[in-house]
């Protein structure tokens, strides 16, 4: 286990600045960054991507961003997230040579073409009952992320719903990276909740 990877979604950091949450995700501990911000001006959006960036290269953590191969390109994202109504990896990789590519999957054929398509990372959920994402698709629940981590030889990024309380059936499902959005964004002291998950996940 790789440890955290931490989604910062301002619609979910309870009205504070995300770029001080994601500051605060950085000091408690996390092996991972992203931006989600799907209702975000794309200028607001890029200049949050930047500072991300900044941050996470201090930090020494990979950035990534969420959706938008144009926003990762400018704001020299490290990673690059999509989901499976995003663009196919093989356009993506026109533009984005051999950086990282994410890929969101729900069901366990997905994990298979994502694997087949070249994803460098695979995200898979949602693994419990999640409010953060509209819409989202059923729980796939620990047996089947343990079924879709056997699968692939893909790092796995365990996602939906997930709290300090799981942590440690999560680590025996041979997940790599263990994705949250409210868990840190939503937290009163989301330093603390960042360090005791990631220390949780990786200790
Ligand atoms: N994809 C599947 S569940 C989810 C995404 C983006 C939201 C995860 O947020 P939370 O608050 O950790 O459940
Ligand atoms: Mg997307």
């Amino acid at each position: 286990m790789k440890g955290l990877y931490v989604i910062i979604d301002p619609e979910h950091c309870a009205g504070r600045e995300p770029l001080w949450v994601a500051e605060q995700a950085l000091l408690g501990g996390c092996a991972a960054l992203q931006l989600r911000a799907k209702s975000m001006g794309d200028g607001a959006r890029l200049r949050l991507a930047r500072g991300l960036k900044q941050r996470c290269v201090q930090a020494k953590v990979p950035f990534w961003m969420n959706d938008r191969l144009d926003l990762a390109l400018l704001a020299d994202a490290d990673g690059l997230h999509l989901g499976q109504d995003d663009l196919p990896i093989a356009e993506v990789r026109r533009l984005w040579d051999t950086r990282l590519v994410g890929l969101s999957t729900h069901t366990l054929p997905q994990v298979s073409t994502a694997h087949m398509g070249g994803a460098d990372v695979i995200g898979f959920g949602p693994v419990f009952g999640t409010t953060s994402k509209k819409n989202p698709d059923p729980t796939v629940g620990l047996t089947g992320l343990r079924e879709a981590c056997a699968r692939v030889p893909r790092p796995i990024v365990a996602i939906g719903g997930i709290t300090l309380t799981h942590a440690a059936e999560l680590r025996k499902t041979g997940a790599s990276y263990v994705a949250v959005i409210s868990a840190v964004c939503s937290a009163d002291d989301p330093q603390a909740a960042a360090r005791a998950l990631h220390r949780a996940l990786t200790a």
